[in-house]
């Protein structure tokens, strides 16, 4: 009992020196969870601007996350953009696009994620290697492209969580919709290591966002931490016995 307690409180004391807040894949974008691992582009300016198109916040891309902790990836995205159903807007039906990953720094997108929400509000990914991308729909709102991707290989199928509602982070109110998952970095082949890029859009391509993170495998440094910590626990114990 005594080494139990003795390796919990060396776990806290390691997660207290470490990163300060978990990501939990709940279908909340949380600010504090995200802290430091998101960009921003929330609100709705005159006539329903959000750059580089307009439609209000129904089309308002707000916050996207993407995190490499733990050997895992984890990314997340809030936006107006109803992205279980698409969103009609004078008429025309618009899609939600693939998350894009960039993982050697080159400007192309590597992978896609495309997702689909079941009737449970149930998120499944689909992680691909891509070949060839689809861009947006209007080119006037290239800088936002790609869209989708339009050719590729399936890597890997996951699931994650999805949210909707009205959250206390959006700045200009309205209803927003939550994506969020995570999986095994070891998925992606990182050809340079380094920094992966996110990005989202939909299909008209009216907002949009990016953001990069640094890829983390676990190092063996921290790992030889860890052990000597565990052992140092080990050896107090014993002295504590005599
Ligand atoms: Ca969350
Ligand atoms: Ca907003
Ligand atoms: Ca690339």
């Amino acid at each position: 009992m005594k080494k139990l307690i003795t390796v919990a409180a060396l776990f806290a004391g390691f997660s207290l020196a470490g990163n300060a807040q978990a990501i939990t894949v709940d279908g909340t974008f949380n600010l504090d969870e995200w802290d430091g691992y998101y960009s921003e582009d929330d609100g709705v300016g005159g006539g329903g601007y959000i750059g580089p198109g307009y439609g209000g916040q129904a089309f308002d891309v707000e916050y996207l996350g993407l995190k490499s902790e733990g050997g895992l990836v984890y990314f997340g995205l809030q936006t107006g953009f109803n992205l279980k159903n698409g969103v009609t807007y004078n008429g025309d039906y618009f899609r939600p696009g693939d998350f894009a990953l960039d993982v050697n720094q080159d400007s192309i997108y590597d992978y896609a994620i495309d997702f689909s929400i079941n009737s449970s509000n149930i998120p499944t990914f689909s992680l691909y290697s891509v070949s060839a991308w689809e861009d947006v729909m209007y080119p006037q709102h290239g800088i936002a492209n790609p869209f989708q991707y339009s050719s590729g290989d399936l890597v890997a199928t996951f699931s994650g969580a999805y949210g909707s509602g009205y959250y206390s982070n959006n700045e200009d109110g309205g209803k927003s919709y939550v994506l969020e998952g995570s999986f095994d970095l070891g998925l992606l082949a990182l050809s340079s290591g380094g920094d992966l890029a996110l990005h989202w859009t939909m299909e008209c391509g009216n907002d949009y966002l990016r953001t990069t993170a640094a890829a983390s495998v676990p190092e063996p440094s921290t790992l030889l931490l860890l052990g000597s910590g565990i052992a140092g626990a080990f050896f107090a114990r014993k002295r504590l016995k005599r």
